[in-house]
């Protein structure tokens, strides 16, 4: 069971954010429409056995033409805010130069939808769609593709600036360094393991360098960055163990929260081989830690890390690269892998589902980050796949998709728990919760395998239904405002 939305909605504190979130590439289609340039995602969604069942994102949900009937159910939902990305190859089709103005003028759209649907408008720059010049230009191998997404944040900030109230530079330049570049698993599919180390200082350039813009273009909406956290949780007592786990947090949370909220790479990242054999300006750490009004995480998950061979879901490559390179500097380990959680549910992704560990990931950036700016959690969510239950004397048709629902509600629970005063994560300021997703999209290699939304989506006939989780949502935010009137009345 799960709590009440009731009880729920009195553990919200005044001013906190309740919203849903998508990205450009996973719900527009329409590729080749209104002078959008290619992007490397669409070529390498493009390669045969690249995407599960070799899905397609030419059509994904057609949301390019279905805008407003989705404003209309996302207001319908009743959500204060609404996150989605700029299609970056939509304005400026090659990655550099002037804008397109049917890109913009999509943008300009949804923007004035939002804004009189009463919907607070938070726009990602970067959610991955490198436009394809760039990415044979290099991508984010190349130090240059960061001036050109500092250009691009330059564009947007000028022609939204106006009506975008929080900006989100990149999203989760971890996804792309690791899958991306180091492991091949997206796009632009390249198997660099540790040689992909200056795709993560590039992206952290360009997110400072768009943090620059954005203050240049003095925009009033609030400004931030969103990394995805998962807390390396060891599998054991056993030393080597929590030595795997340590190395699997600096890999993949720190490596990418620390520059940004320090300035500062980690020492252990800082003495291995690979950063010694990348050479930067020392002033771009100053870029890259420039104040931000909010810190975006995305919360998923736990990660239980073993030593030693087996298991799966860490690929070995990275283990193994990791591993063996720290070991050159003292302080190595064998190589690792992850473990399952047996009593937990899994997703349909086999990813676990450990509420509790929403407190732990709170908890451990709260207390590593004592400069910590307000925090809202940009993603979490969960694919389980639905059923859809027809009634035929009614004609209707209900999607019961409880596992979701309460995996949401668990998790908005924990994290609201964790940062009220009393809470393990007490001095947290945490302004906000994004459902990922306000539909079911195109989940990158795993095409349209894994469903995240509190909206079905038939991809045959693009028919949206709203599931149990979606009534739940728009239950919990009435009840929300059913409270904050009553409390208003006394
Ligand atoms: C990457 C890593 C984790 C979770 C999600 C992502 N993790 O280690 O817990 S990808 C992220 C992304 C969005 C995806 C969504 C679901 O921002 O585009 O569709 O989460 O995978």
């Amino acid at each position: 069971m799960h709590i009440t939305a009731k009880d729920l909605a009195a553990l919200i504190p005044p001013g906190f954010t309740l919203g849903v979130a998508t990205a450009a590439f996973q719900i527009e289609g329409a590729l080749d429409e209104g002078g959008r340039g290619p992007a490397a995602w669409d070529r390498f969604a493009a390669k045969p056995g690249a995407i599960v069942e070799n899905h397609s994102p030419v059509v994904a949900t057609d949301h390019y033409h279905r805008m407003p009937q989705d404003v209309a159910l996302l207001k319908q939902l009743g959500v204060d805010s609404y996150r989605f990305s700029f299609s970056w190859p939509r304005i400026q089709p090659g990655g550099t130069g002037p804008a397109n103005s049917a890109g913009l003028a999509f943008y300009d759209r949804l923007l004035d939808e939002l804004l009189a649907s009463g919907i607070s408008p938070m726009a990602t720059i970067y959610h991955w769609d490198t436009p394809l010049e760039l990415e044979e230009a290099g991508g984010w191998m190349n130090r240059d593709t960061a001036y050109r997404l500092g250009e691009y944040a330059a564009i947007v900030a000028e022609a939204f600036g106006d009506r975008v109230a929080r900006w989100v530079t990149i999203n989760e330049p971890a996804t792309v360094s690791a899958n991306g570049y180091a492991f091949g698993l997206h796009s632009p599919g390249k198997e660099l393991a540790l040689g992909a180390f200056p795709t993560v200082h590039h992206q952290l350039l360009g997110h400072g360098l768009a943090v620059q813009a954005l203050r240049a273009a003095r925009v009033p909406g609030e400004i931030g960055m969103t990394n995805v956290y998962s807390p390396m949780v060891p599998n054991s007592i056993n030393p080597l163990d929590k030595i795997s786990a340590g190395i699997m947090d600096l890999g993949q949370n720190r490596l990418y929260a620390d520059p940004v909220l320090t300035g500062k790479y980690p020492d252990l990242i800082r003495a291995a081989k690979f950063f010694s054999s990348f050479e930067h300006p020392e002033e771009d750490m100053e870029i890259i830690s420039q104040p931000l009004d909010f810190y975006g995480l995305n919360y998923y998950m736990p990660t239980k890390v073993a030593a030693g061979p087996g298991g799966g879901t860490v690929p070995s490559s990275m283990a193994e690269a990791m591993g063996s390179d720290l070991s050159a500097t003292g302080s190595g380990t064998t190589p690792f892998h992850v473990e399952t959680w047996p009593e937990a549910d899994i997703t349909a992704y086999g990813w676990p589902v450990k509420p509790e560990y929403m407190a732990v990931a709170l908890k451990e950036m709260a207390e590593r980050y004592p400069s910590l700016p307000p925090v809202i959690i940009t993603e979490g969510g969960a694919s389980f796949e639905d059923i859809i239950v027809r009634d035929k004397s009614t004609n209707t048709r209900f999607i019961p998709d409880e596992r979701r629902l309460k995996y949401l509600s668990d998790h908005l629970e924990t994290a609201l728990r964790a940062t009220a005063p009393g809470g393990v994560a007490e001095s947290m300021d945490l302004r906000g919760y994004y459902v990922w997703s306000f539909l079911d999209n195109f989940e990158w290699s795993a095409g349209y395998k894994q469903p995240f939304g509190l909206l079905h989506v038939d991809f045959e006939t693009l028919e949206r239904t709203p599931k149990a989780s979606y009534f739940w949502f728009q239950e919990l935010i009435e009840e929300r405002d059913l409270a904050a009137a009553a409390e208003l009345a006394i």
